[in-house]
């Protein structure tokens, strides 16, 4: 193998992960580069560009903090920040650190080999390359493999088929006609709106309302950077400390024990404030089903007052999930697009998609006619990525047979079997339940810490021993079993994959508390991995 193709870590993704990996590699003295299937660093952002994208985290919080210059030179415009903000801002990151001479673009790993004898990973991807290295790191991102549900028909659509996942370049022009959507999660509620002001006609079919919550978008004044600007590294550092690793306001208060008139003026305090904090007005809100009825049927109120139309507004209110179960929605105008004439609502439940004609999609009671057909049906995430790859070892350990019945891991970090393989934000650790940036920081700060120590200390391999990972997916299983998930469909727990094993997949413990274990693990000498030192000699440190 040529040297330039032999490496000390190959990272696998340019996301927000591979992005601050690559840097922290580079500090850490070691060559590594980074494989990246899109034509530029943004991962999720690169993808999901399709009208109306937005993060739901607070713009100031959802961006990197190792740097305080970068931090106190980038400015933020609102509060919840657009996907071409977002880009700009991670272009700027590699462009700032010139990170873009180690990554490869336009290339996707197919297939990663790991030879016990040599310790070291060899990596195929699409484009013929061969290359190696001792470790590998995952940074695929938990939302990446877009998902076309497999419909009938689909082939014989005569209009233009588009994923929200997968979003064109070049603007889609929707003037003048007639569009359907089909998916009202995260994705289908920002899209929606937008569409609907510009289409002739827009039909949304439905399968399954979800709860949304107003985000109290705003844009902000100078004198609001300059304070947040002014608090940046503690805010940062606090933000560590709590639950999700955002600076919500987080309550220990019980909606069972607080009288009906202070709960409903505390929830409406937080509808009115905007965004996800909402969602942390009351502790037992994922774990008792009165209490979540509470805070649920305070939502399912508001839509009746947003939309005109009673029978639209009970087809938009969630009924047969828990709030909080699915991911929560956060939407500027959702419910109030459906008041406007050129919009309807078809409800899948009432009548199921039969197939997509070249004129449209035919449902039980009509035949839709559409020019352009958008689907907004989600991702399989989490694992999907991973499991995209052919990664297995001499040994005889592939991923897919390790996760044939859902994902194990060792802290989300590492796959017993796998060794020198690593995986930001995988399954069981905070990712998706957490502000993934920051969760993101922790991980690629652990990984680079962690080799780092092998090296200087001469190992060469390292993976995480059985009897470690079967604990902590243990633990994760009780975290979520003292909760209400198993009662949505979620794809938390894969359920909207047909055929995939139906487990939860994020870290319920908190951001604190995961981060607290993990370096604890680390500074017990890798406490639950195998560390070999050399090809023949494994040692337990
Ligand atoms: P989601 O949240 O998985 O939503 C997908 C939507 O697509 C959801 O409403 C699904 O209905 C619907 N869907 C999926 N398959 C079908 C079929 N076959 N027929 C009709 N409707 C279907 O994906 P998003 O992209 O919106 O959001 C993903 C995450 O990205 C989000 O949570 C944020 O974290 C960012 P269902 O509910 O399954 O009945």
């Amino acid at each position: 193998m040529s040297d330039s193709n032999s490496f000390d870590v190959i990272v696998v993704g340019a996301g927000f992960a591979g992005v601050y990996m690559i840097y922290k590699l580079r500090e850490a003295g070691l060559k590594a580069v980074v494989i990246e299937a899109g034509s530029d660093v943004g991962g999720t952002w690169y993808w999901n560009r399709y009208p109306g994208a937005r993060c739901d985290v607070h713009s100031m919080e959802y961006c990197y903090s190792f740097s305080k210059e970068l931090q106190q030179e980038w400015t933020w415009h609102e509060r919840f920040p657009k996907q071409s903000e977002i880009l700009r801002y991670i272009r700027h990151v590699a462009d700032r650190f010139d990170l873009r001479r180690d990554i490869r673009f336009d290339t996707r790993v197919t297939s990663q080999y790991f030879d016990a004898d040599t310790a070291r990973w060899t990596v195929k991807t699409d484009t013929g390359e061969t290359l190696a290295a001792q470790f590998v790191v995952m940074a695929t991102g938990c939302l990446s493999t877009a998902r076309i549900p497999d419909i009938a028909g689909l082939d014989s659509f005569k209009g233009a088929i588009y994923h929200t996942g997968r979003w064109p370049h070049d603007p889609v022009d929707f003037k003048g006609k007639r569009v359907g959507v089909i998916g009202t999660g995260s994705s289908g509620i920002q899209v929606i709106p937008c569409i609907a002001e510009e289409a002739d006609h827009l039909t949304v079919f439905q399968r399954t309302p979800h709860y949304s919550l107003p985000a109290g978008n705003f844009r902000f004044s100078d004198d609001y950077i300059a304070e947040w600007k002014a608090h940046y590294p503690e805010r940062s550092a606090s933000a560590r400390t709590t639950r999700v690793g955002v600076l919500h306001e987080y309550s220990n208060a019980l909606a069972l024990e607080t009288p009906e008139d202070a709960r409903r003026q505390e929830l409406e305090r937080r509808w009115a404030k905007g965004g996800n904090n909402f969602m942390y007005a009351y502790n037992d809100t994922l774990t008792k089903p009165e209490a979540n009825r509470i805070v649920a049927d305070f939502v399912r109120e508001k839509i009746a007052g947003l939309v005109d139309d009673p029978k639209t507004a009970a087809k938009l209110m969630p009924k047969d999930f828990p709030i909080g179960t699915k991911r929560v929605c956060i939407d500027t105008n959702y419910y109030a697009t459906y008041n406007r004439e050129n919009v309807d609502l078809v409800d899948l439940r009432a009548e199921p998609i039969q197939e997509i004609v070249p004129e449209g999609i035919r449902t039980t009671a009509a035949t839709y006619p559409l020019d352009i057909l958008v689907f907004a049906t989600g991702f399989d995430a989490m694992t999907g990525t991973l499991l995209a790859m052919d990664i297995r070892t001499s040994t005889g350990t592939t991923l897919r047979d390790a996760w044939a019945d859902g994902p194990k891991t060792y802290l989300g970090l590492s796959v017993a079997g796998l060794p020198n393989m690593f995986v930001i934000t995988g399954p069981i650790s905070p990712s998706v339940f957490s502000n993934v940036v920051l969760s993101i920081e922790h991980d690629v700060e652990w990984i680079t810490g962690c080799i780092s120590t092998l090296r200087a200390r001469g190992i060469r391999t390292i993976d995480a021993t059985r009897e470690a990972q079967d604990a902590w997916v243990a633990h994760g299983a009780e975290l979520a079993e003292g909760t209400l998930f198993d009662q949505a469909d979620s794809w938390y727990i894969g359920a909207n994959i047909p055929g995939k094993p139906r487990v939860f997949m994020p870290y319920l413990g908190g951001v604190d508390v995961y981060q607290s274990k993990c370096r604890d693990v680390a500074e017990n000498s890798y406490r639950g991995f195998t560390l070999g030192a050399s090809d023949t000699v494994a040692v337990t440190a």
